[in-house]
């Protein structure tokens, strides 16, 4: 009976019963636009480090690693196929290194920032340089630095080599042609590029090149990389006057150099710096990775 006596009294248009419907339909959908929103842009606006590198590198793996601590069971890789990323929260880890800039967090201190995993294989490098120029200039949410992981065992075999530094290469222009457009906008130096860590990855195996060898093998291939790609724009029949300033700007690094070397990416603000790690077995880790991250929030 008294079921009845409550339908009946919502279906009678009553001025309650029809500001409540009013109440409701227009007050649940704003809400629920403000509750789902708020947690998007908390993840937008923080700072992003973008993790890149061919596949196999380690990345997932390394994603995965900072996400649920050394203690977590590691979960089986598969090919990554977009972007995906993860929230980060942990304290700075001590060591003995220094920041290298003095507003940087001091060890024990927790920063918060968002890990972008990425697909490692070719056909999907293109959402990867995308993100990077979506994020470029929102300076909240706005790429701070770039981690290119790279497998250090591989990297003595010379196709792994090529298609290592072939995508190093691509992912330093893009960055290059970045801080160009901000130099010549007037920008101070230190605010046009990003920094980059080269990440020599899997030192726990016992063929894994050591960090100094993983930067000259690098260097000696992106230097043949850059030396047949500004042939082949010559040999496409553009004379070498109209060449002029295109040619400059698909050159990475200093111009007309003979070797290319990482300490030339200072020019445009720039920073590379090698350090080897490992994510799974005996080495040294990841706290050294994970320390120059944190100082470049
Ligand atoms: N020995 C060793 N193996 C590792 C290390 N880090 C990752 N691996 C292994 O390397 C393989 C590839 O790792 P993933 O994390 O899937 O590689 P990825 O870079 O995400 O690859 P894509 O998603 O294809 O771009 C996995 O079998 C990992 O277990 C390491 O430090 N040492
Ligand atoms: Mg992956």
């Amino acid at each position: 009976m008294a079921f009845t006596d409550f339908a009946e009294y919502l279906l009678t248009p009553t001025p309650a019963v029809i500001f409540g419907g009013i109440f409701i339909v227009l007050l649940v959908p704003v809400l629920l636009h403000f509750l789902l929103t708020a947690n998007v842009s908390s993840l937008t606006n923080l700072p992003t480090i973008l993790l890149v590198g061919p596949s196999g590198a380690g990345k997932t793996a390394l994603a995965t690693r900072m996400e649920r601590g050394p203690d977590a069971q590691p979960t089986e890789t598969h090919t990554t196929t977009n972007n995906h990323s993860i929230e980060i929260e942990t304290p700075v880890p001590s060591s003995s290194s220094e920041s290298p800039s003095s507003s940087g967090p001091s060890a024990g201190e927790h920063v918060k920032f968002l890990l972008t995993d990425t697909p490692g294989h070719g056909k999907l490098r293109a959402r990867v340089f995308n993100r990077l120029d979506a994020m470029g200039e929102n300076d909240k949410g706005r790429v701070r630095a770039v981690v290119f992981l790279c497998d250090a065992a591989a990297l003595s075999d010379p196709d792994s080599l090529r298609h290592a530094a072939a995508y190093l290469h691509d992912l330093l222009l893009v960055l290059q042609r970045r801080a160009s457009a901000r130099i010549r906008a007037g920008a101070p130096l230190a605010k046009c590029g990003n920094p980059v860590l080269v990440a020599a990855n899997k030192l726990d195996l016992f063929t894994a090149l050591p960090g100094t060898a993983v930067k000259s093998n690098l260097e000696a291939e992106v230097t043949r990389i850059r030396a047949s790609r500004s042939k082949r724009l010559l040999d496409s029949g553009v004379g070498a006057d109209e060449v002029g300033s295109e040619a400059q700007d698909d050159w990475l690094g200093e111009y007309a150099s003979q070797k290319f070397t990482f300490e030339q990416m200072g020019e445009f603000g720039i920073d590379i710096d090698v350090i080897g790690g490992n994510v799974t077995g005996e080495g040294p880790g990841i706290e050294k990775w994970w320390q120059w991250m944190a100082y470049r929030l």
